[in-house]
C-alpha cells in the first residue's frame, strides 16, 4: 500500500540520511490519505487560528492529543516506523505540528536548526517527518537542506526570519550543497533535528499544508529551556522526557 515502509526502505537511503542529515521517501501514505489528513489539518488549524495573523506560517502544536483525526497521522505506523529505522535506535514521539503557507504569503521560512530551540540532552539521532499533505512543488513553499550541516552540534538559535543569522554563526555553511526538494502530496523529507533548512513563500493561490512528527531518542532527558510543550509539564534537569505525552515508536 505504501511505496516505502520500514521493511522496504534501502540501506543506500539510510546511509545517504546518515552523510547529509536528510532525504526525500516518496509515498510514506497514501495520496488518498494525504487528502483525508489534508481537509482535518485545515480544519482544526481554522478552530485554533481565528484571527491571528501569522506571517511565516501558521502552526498548531500536539494537534494529536486535540484531533482524532490528525492523532491517526501523528501515530501512523509507517511514519514512526520509517522514521526510527533512519535513526537507527528507539524513538519517542516529541510533538507534532500543522505546518500551514497562506496562499501568496510571501515570506520564507529561514534556515534554522531544529535542536537549538529544544530542552533537550541526550538526543543525538532526533529527527522529523515533514509530510505534504497537498502537492509542494517549489513555488507553495517546500523545503531546502544544507547537506552535512546536522554535523554542527553546537551552534546557538537561530533566527528562522532573518535569512542571514544561520551563516552568521557559522559561515562555512554558506559554502555547503543546498537540495530543494518538491513533494506530491502523500511524500516526506525526513531531517535531523540539526540538519539546516529552510522553506522558500508559496506563491501560489492555494495554502501549502504539512504535518510534521518530530521523534526523540528514547534516552532523552530534560534540560531547563522554555519549550510549549514541556513548560506546563514541571520537569526537573536530567529527568527523562517520557510518559504518555511522549509515547514510543
Ligand atoms: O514548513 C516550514 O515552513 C518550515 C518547517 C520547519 O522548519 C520544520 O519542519 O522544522
Amino acid at each position: 500500500m505504501y511505496q516505502t515502509t520500514p521493511d522496504t526502505i534501502s540501506d543506500e537511503a539510510i546511509s545517504q540520511f546518515k552523510q547529509r542529515g536528510f532525504i526525500k521517501i516518496p509515498g510514506v501514505i497514501s495520496k488518498e490519505e494525504a487528502t483525508h489528513f489534508h481537509d482535518a489539518a485545515l480544519e482544526a488549524s481554522a478552530r485554533v487560528d481565528q484571527g491571528r495573523d501569522r506571517p511565516v506560517f501558521s502552526q498548531h502544536v500536539n494537534v494529536w492529543r486535540e484531533d482524532e483525526t490528525m492523532r491517526a497521522l501523528t501515530l501512523h505506523k509507517n511514519v514512526g516506523g520509517v522514521a526510527q529505522r533512519l535513526a537507527g535506535v528507539p524513538m519517542r514521539l516529541w510533538h507534532d505540528h500543522i505546518l500551514i503557507k497562506q496562499p501568496n504569503n510571501q515570506v520564507a521560512t529561514e534556515f534554522h536548526q531544529d535542536q537549538p530551540y529544544w530542552p533537550h540532552a541526550h538526543s543525538p539521532n532526533a529527527l522529523s517527518a515533514w509530510i505534504a499533505l497537498c502537492d509542494v512543488p517549489v513555488e507553495r513553499g517546500c523545503m531546502s537542506f544544507i547537506a552535512g550541516s546536522h554535523r554542527h552540534s553546537d551552534l546557538t538559535a537561530q533566527n528562522l526570519l532573518d535569512g542571514r543569522d544561520l551563516f552568521g554563526k557559522c559561515p562555512d555553511l554558506e559554502y555547503e550543497e543546498r537540495v530543494t526538494l518538491p513533494l506530491k502530496a502523500g511524500d516526506c523529507t525526513f531531517h535531523h533535528a540539526r540538519c539546516a533548512h529552510m522553506a522558500v513563500p508559496n506563491q501560489t493561490d492555494r495554502p501549502r499544508v504539512a504535518h510534521v512528527v518530530i521523534f526523540m531518542d528514547q534516552t532523552t532527558t530534560y534540560v531547563e529551556k522554555n519549550h510549549v510543550v514541556t513548560d506546563p509539564l514541571d520537569l526537573q534537569e536530567g529527568q527523562r522526557i517520557e510518559g504518555e505525552l511522549f509515547p514510543a515508536v
